[in-house]
């Protein structure tokens, strides 16, 4: 899924003349304990999806990096999909496959970069619609994070979405547990716009493999709103409502908004105002439940970070390496986006978790185990982790500990 994971965000502005390099929204802390609201009910066990496989330990959207994600005890993996030049449905995070293949190190494909508009975006890149199955097959995978292992570079292939089913089938016979699907349809009105739309050839391949009803083991996600709405009408498999943003203001913990992650692409073309975070009022939650089962907020709507300020109201580099980031700011968390979503029959997904300590809050002093347990005890329903075996730990010690 998920498209920010951490991509470089443009600083609010007026946080731009800090000498220090900030990043703001991908890290955190600070010493204070993980402040909780109000309480809501927990879920009972809540879910692990394998954010693109375990993508934490080998390149993303891999049979491989699934394998793993299923070994190490995920409920659910979570392939991004996007379209083929011959209409095949292949797990990418974008149609762009510059940063997860080696597709610009072949000579022989090199004629194919081409600038495209992506949400309205100009966009320069090798597009995956650009390419049939054929040629996508003699491209290898490669570690999209600059700091994690890159020694499995160019070793894995980019699986089909049928393939990802067939290894949830496969692995589930042979575990005795049900390994479910996640798939998210990656930018659908541009897929739509390229004569390569998404949806039917999702539902087409769910139903090859007899998963059609609400109790399959399927979550379909998508940041945009209209094809969820068109999938409802088609199907009863459960929908998940995607709720990004740009950043957070570290100042304050507020969301901040900035295109092309302000709102949901299909709101800009058909000319809707608002943002993401309308999603998540109360009225927003009304509309969401009328076609959705679940809404997959980014994390900073439940618990946000916020910055020690100085006397000039600057972030402070509190655990001084030089940089402002996640690693300097507390984590304060708010049960109520949860709340109102339950008590409308939603459930919250919610993303993305990371080990990294540059990406953890100061609040969880360089414990993953703490990040999860704030979220489960505010209720979230399922997180999405780059690194399914500390969600699973941390699921689990959790759940005994309420018993
Ligand atoms: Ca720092």
């Amino acid at each position: 899924m998920l498209r920010p994971g951490c991509r470089p965000r443009p600083l609010p502005a007026a946080l731009a003349a800090l000498s220090l390099a900030v990043l703001a929204a991908c890290g955190g802390g600070n010493d204070d304990a993980p402040a909780v609201a109000a309480a809501s009910t927990p879920a009972a066990r809540p879910l692990v999806i394998a954010h693109r496989g375990a993508s934490g330990y080998l390149p993303e959207h891999t049979l491989e990096a699934y394998a793993k994600a299923i070994e190490m005890g995920a409920d659910f993996i979570e392939p991004d999909l996007v379209s083929t030049k011959d209409g095949v449905l292949i797990a990418r995070h974008e149609p762009m496959l510059d940063a997860t293949t080696d597709v610009a190190e072949r000579p022989e494909f090199a004629s194919r970069r081409r600038t495209l508009k992506v949400d309205g975006i100009d966009t320069t890149a090798f597009f995956a619609s650009d390419f049939t199955l054929a040629e996508i097959r003699t491209l290898r995978a490669k570690q999209a994070f600059a700091e994690r292992d890159p020694s499995h570079n160019g070793r894995y292939q980019v699986p089909t979405f049928e393939e990802v089913i067939a290894l949830a089938k496969s692995r589930s016979a042979a575990l005795g547990r049900t390994i479910g699907v996640y798939p998210e349809t990656k930018h659908p009105t541009w897929h739509e716009e390229q004569g390569l739309p998404l949806e039917d050839r999702l539902l087409a391949a769910l139903a090859a493999a007899g998963w059609t009803s609400a109790d399959a083991p399927v979550f379909i996600q998508s940041f945009e709103q209209a094809n969820l709405k068109k999938l409802r009408a088609k199907t009863r498999v459960r929908l998940v409502q995607l709720v990004d943003a740009d950043d957070v203001d570290p100042r304050t913990g507020a969301i901040t908004y900035a295109a092309p992650y302000d709102r949901p692409y299909d709101w800009t073309k058909s000319g809707r105002s608002g943002s993401f975070g309308d999603l998540l009022t109360p009225a927003g939650l009304d509309e969401v439940r009328t076609y959705a089962d679940a809404i997959g907020p980014w994390k900073r709507y439940l618990v946000t970070v916020k910055a020690t300020l100085d006397a000039g109201g600057n972030p402070v580099d509190v655990n001084a390496d030089g940089q402002v980031n996640e690693a300097d700011f507390r984590a304060v968390a708010d049960d109520t986006i949860v709340r109102n979503a339950h008590a409308r029959g939603l459930k919250v997904h919610t993303w993305t978790f990371r080990n990294e300590p540059r990406r953890l809050a100061a609040s969880y002093a360089n414990d993953p185990a703490k990040e999860y347990a704030q979220f489960f005890a505010i209720g979230v329903d399922g997180v999405f982790s780059d690194f399914p075996d500390t969600a699973v730990a941390a699921r689990d010690a959790w759940v005994a500990a309420q018993k």
